[in-house]
């Protein structure tokens, strides 16, 4: 039998369930308790035994890899992670993933694995905004439409997917914009799809390189470069830019007011780091959008960068990818037009 032939005769895909922690693991002390609850407190074979409809969309083997709110994932957590999805995908009785994970930075990891993970198999993170002891928890139904999704074909290539809301979002594009909310995860295009009464459902495609075709894999990657964040606010002076600055930084991204504007008691600052060797990357605190390069200061007076349309956060993400291959501005600054 061909593997197509093999998989066509299997009733189920065979997926891995990771847990990290998060909402979706938590326990409040009563069911009102939507927002105020213990994060990471369910182990992943807890959850999945509250979903036991589970068993008939696949063949489900769990692995508990953090037990951690989301807002303390950084560069080992995410290489960690990477790497351990990456050698499950490598197998040939492995047919996707899903991973449980906080939302507060689901969209970070989510576009860290879009980036680095080489293969087409589907890799769905997933979270909860409240935890299964709260009324009306988003959490069983994210996760039954998290494993619909990976146990899908119509999954495949299609990059790292978040599931949320009924919603399947590419990873390059998700973010969380809202604190408590069910419906916080928004992509400014739109979702790629829904899963509809236990069916994914895509109406449009990722368009820019991902997985297979990104240039970075994540058996390659060992360490990650510090890349810093500094969010403009009016009335600003350059102290905490100069803070960054002497902090490490490899790069700092700019999270400018509107259209990258930087104040002029910034300017300077930010001139002093390009010239000692930090990378500078004009973005917008707004939410939406591009950045025009040469329009609002000249970057390329200043060898500065621009984030296109990526909020800061998620440049973060990519300029840490960009920074191990990558030192020139202009190649740089290609990678934020490619991806
Ligand atoms: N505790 C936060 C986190 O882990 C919130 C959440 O999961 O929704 O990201």
């Amino acid at each position: 039998m061909t593997r197509d032939t093999a998989a066509a005769a299997r009733q189920k895909a065979r997926i891995v369930l990771i847990g990290t922690g998060g909402t979706i693991a938590g326990r409040g002390a009563s069911p009102v308790n939507t927002s105020a609850y213990d994060c990471s407190v369910l182990s992943i074979d807890d959850i999945l035994a509250d979903l036991p409809v589970a068993d008939s969309l696949a063949d489900i083997t769990t692995e508990q890899l953090f037990q951690v709110g989301s807002e303390n994932f950084g560069n080992v957590q995410l290489l960690q992670l990477g790497k351990r999805i990456a050698s499950l995908l490598e197998r040939d009785d492995i047919d996707g993933i899903v991973v449980t994970h906080g939302t507060d930075t689901i969209d970070e990891t989510a576009y860290f694995l879009h980036l680095t993970l080489k293969s087409p198999k589907p890799v769905v993170v997933v979270g909860a905004m409240r935890p299964p002891s709260a009324l009306s928890s988003d959490g069983p139904l994210n996760l039954y439409n998290a494993i619909v999704v990976a146990a899908s074909r119509l999954a495949h290539g299609k990059g790292t997917l978040v599931v949320s809301n009924d919603e399947i979002h590419t990873a390059r594009d998700v973010v969380k914009t809202n604190t408590f909310k069910q419906d916080a995860f928004k992509s400014p295009y739109g979702p790629l799809g829904f899963v509809v009464e236990g069916k994914p459902v895509f109406y449009r495609l990722p368009a820019r390189p991902h997985t297979v075709d990104s240039e970075w894999s994540i058996n390659e990657i060992e360490a990650l470069s510090h890349v810093g964040v500094v969010y403009a606010h009016g009335g600003m002076n350059d102290a905490i830019v100069r803070a960054i600055l002497d902090s490490g930084v490899k790069a700092v991204i700019y999270a400018a007011t509107g259209n990258g504007n930087v104040a002029v008691s910034i300017v300077a600052s930010l001139v002093e780091a390009r010239k000692r060797g930090i990378h500078v990357v004009r973005g917008s605190r707004t939410g939406g959008g591009v950045v025009i390069r040469n329009a609002a200061q000249p970057d390329d007076l200043y060898d500065w960068l621009v984030t296109d349309d990526q909020p800061a956060h998620k440049a973060r993400i990519l300029m840490m990818l960009a920074l191990t291959r990558e030192h020139c501005t202009r190649k740089l600054q290609d990678v934020f037009w490619r991806y």
